[in-house]
């Protein structure tokens, strides 16, 4: 497995697409997630730290998009944070794409069972974010088990001003622009229902998993619209209502 992970690294880090894994070898999704955590293993072992997980394929307008049907997690570094406003260099990335987020600040270690009616009392805030996803993958294209082992595609990402949890986000509008014109709207029930049951899941897969949030993790609910990609000059911005926005300028 550490094969796949060291191919990954390299093409993350070079920023040049590789054939899909799946083309020539048949993984299970355990060992997908087994090859994730070899690659995170690197990234950590570089001197990277884990500030949190995404999820991906919460919304039908992920998945129809990209063909997988499963929602997957993967894990965030500090590499991959950006602050409102920061440039960011496009050639940190092999062909990204940029789609709108809801993100958690998770107050309290979520070690217990949690559901809907529970889990605002272990998150400390809510906020709009933007994610740059740049799948290692020619073409970005990939099986569930390729993505799952390229770490979701995770590129980068940043995280508007953090909201109190009583702040509305389940049925608000949500959108992507690009140089200050929409390209991507959507609404937030759009994600999973309602992006709390994204939280909800995240626990559950994660507990799967052995790992469990923490305080002062960030988690990333999976978008809401489809991604789109953007190109070196643009600022690029996602809007939430009642969050603000947050935005990227490219160059
Ligand atoms: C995988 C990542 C999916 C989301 O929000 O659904 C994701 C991909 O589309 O390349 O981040
Ligand atoms: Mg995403």
């Amino acid at each position: 497995m550490d094969q796949f992970a060291q191919i990954l690294d390299d093409a993350a880090l070079q920023a040049e697409a590789i054939p899909q894994i799946s083309l020539s070898s048949q993984l299970s999704l355990a060992e997908a997630y087994h090859v994730q955590d070899l690659l995170l293993k690197k990234c950590v072992d570089r001197g990277e730290q884990v500030v949190g997980v995404k999820l991906g394929f919460t919304s039908l307008a992920k998945m129809e998009q990209m063909g997988v049907k499963e929602i997957i997690w993967g894990s965030l570094t500090d590499r991959m944070r950006f602050h409102s406003g920061d440039e960011v260099s496009i050639e940190n990335f092999i062909h990204p794409r940029a789609e709108p987020e809801i993100a958690f600040l998770i107050g309290k270690n979520i070690d217990g069972h949690i559901s809907l009616q529970n889990i605002e009392q272990f998150v400390q805030g809510v906020a709009v974010a933007v994610e740059i996803i740049d799948s290692r993958y020619r073409d970005f294209k990939f099986s569930l088990e390729d993505v799952v082992a390229d770490n979701c595609s995770s590129a980068a990402f940043a995280v508007g001003s953090w909201y109190p949890v009583s702040t509305p986000i389940s049925n608000i509008e949500i959108s992507l622009s690009f140089n200050n014109e929409m390209v991507e709207t959507g609404n937030s029930s759009a994600i999973l229902g309602d992006p709390w049951n994204s939280l909800v899941t995240a626990v559950g897969l994660l507990r799967s998993h052995n790992r469990i949030l923490k305080a002062g993790d960030i988690v990333l609910a999976g978008a809401a619209t489809a991604a789109r990609f953007f190109e070196s000059g643009f600022l690029v911005e996602a809007h939430a209502e009642g969050l603000g926005s947050v935005g990227l300028r490219i160059v």
